[in-house]
């Protein structure tokens, strides 16, 4: 793959604006908005995503993908906070640098990263803690995300214990950083850092080079990334350059200022109040999401229909996932899969119905977990300044001719 020159290639889908746009009323109902088709954009190794940036690059998967448990590379969503992304990254000169609090500090290659490890592989869902935030209201601050900021795909590389224990951790290790390889475009700007505390590592959490089969593509971080199943996205530092230990925390503007909800779950903040005490998001919500119909949809009288999406939430599992076709007011459960891809991946669900009324219908859908969490109604969810955790009942609006 030639990755020189990589951003050049970005391309405007001409003529894909505004179509689908009478299905942009949203927003009054607390729904994120629906912005399929609104501005899709081809970039290398990618099929037209909605666009909301070129540079840093942030594209959105259109609701359309959620309807099976593995996300195609090419419709992976993208998020970068910096604009300035190395334009090429050579594999054959490739290493990560792991170094700090460690008795031998190591410089690995790709090659040796696939051939001197035991190679492991994880499905996982990968969530932007921001997806759905166009749903707050009033607006809450950062990228307008739909649904569409989160996928599900295998991950294969090596676990990040094990290249620790090569590493050697020493008495004192405490934190370990992950550097991103991308710089900031002003000298204010933090790089891309997180930290992870020592006792948040279990054998799930891995560096990995493969997803779904396939070298990662280049804007979901290429060659290597670090893969943190059931916690929300801005930990899986990708592009990683290298891994440092430390015994204290550093202050780290990404960990410290932003991905922060309130220290209270029970109250809501508002514009003018803002809780001053705040916690980073960390593990992920249940959440659902409605891949078929989509909004706008014409669906015929009577005619069969099968809704179908995917439910998942931090690695509990997900217990069931319940359709209403009445706006709310009766639900039934759907049909999931075999559960075989893991914990931590995309459950699909289906439903099957006839509909038997003309004109709008709200189809909704609401999952549980193992452990008796569900989603609750969007009207219900507490909003915070950032815009960070939402997980309302989705819902669909289609109309039936
Ligand atoms: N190096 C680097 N890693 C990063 C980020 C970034 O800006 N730089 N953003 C994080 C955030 S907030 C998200 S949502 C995910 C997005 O991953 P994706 O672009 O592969 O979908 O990457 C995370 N890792
Ligand atoms: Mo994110």
């Amino acid at each position: 793959m030639e990755r020189r020159d990589f951003f050049k290639k970005a391309a405007v889908v001409a003529g894909a604006a505004a179509v689908g746009s009478s299905t942009l009323e949203a927003g009054t109902t607390g729904q994120p908005v629906d912005n399929r088709k609104v501005s899709m954009v081809t970039f290398p190794e990618k099929r037209p995503l909605i666009m909301y940036s070129d540079r840093p690059p942030l594209l959105e998967t259109p609701r359309e993908v959620f309807t099976s448990v593995l996300t195609p590379n090419d419709q992976f969503f993208v998020r970068w906070h910096m604009p300035d992304i190395p334009t090429y990254i050579d594999p054959d000169t490739f290493t990560i640098s792991v170094n700090g609090l460690v008795e031998k500090e190591l410089k690995i290659s790709l090659n040796d990263l696939k051939t001197k490890f035991e190679q492991v592989e994880v499905t996982a869902v990968l969530q932007c803690g921001g997806n759905s935030r166009s749903a707050f209201k009033p607006i809450a601050g950062g990228i307008q995300w739909g649904s569409g900021a989160m996928g599900c795909a295998t991950w294969k590389g090596v676990r990040l214990r094990d290249i620790l224990d090569h590493a050697g951790l020493k008495k004192d290790a405490k934190w370990i950083g992950f550097n991103g390889s991308e710089k900031a475009a002003y000298y204010e700007t933090p790089e891309f850092i997180r930290e992870l505390e020592l006792t948040e590592l279990d054998d799930n959490v891995i560096l990995a080079y493969e997803m779904s089969g396939e070298d990662l593509p280049y804007l979901n971080g290429y060659p290597l990334r670090l893969v943190l199943p059931g916690y929300y996205s801005d930990s899986w530092v990708k592009m990683l350059s290298n891994i440092t230990v430390t015994n204290k925390y550093k202050k780290l503007f990404f960990m410290d200022v932003a991905y922060r909800v309130p220290d209270n779950e029970t109250e809501s903040e508002t514009p003018e109040k803002k809780f001053p005490k705040t916690k980073p998001i960390k593990k992920m919500n249940v959440k659902s999401i409605i891949g078929y119909p989509e909004n706008g949809d014409k669906l015929s009288l009577k005619s069969h229909t099968v809704v179908r999406g995917v439910a998942f939430d931090d690695g509990h599992g997900i217990k069931e996932v319940l359709v209403s076709t009445d706006a709310g007011k009766t639900w039934e459960k759907a049909l999931l899969d075999d559960g075989k891809l893991g914990r931590y991946a995309y459950r699909a669900f289906r439903f099957s119905f006839k509909p038997n009324t003309l004109g709008k219908v709200t189809i909704m859908a609401k999952a549980i977990n193992k452990i008796g969490e569900e989603q609750p109604l969007s009207k219900d969810i507490l909003w915070n300044h950032g815009g960070y955790k939402y997980n309302g009942i989705d819902e669909v609006t289609v109309e039936v001719i």
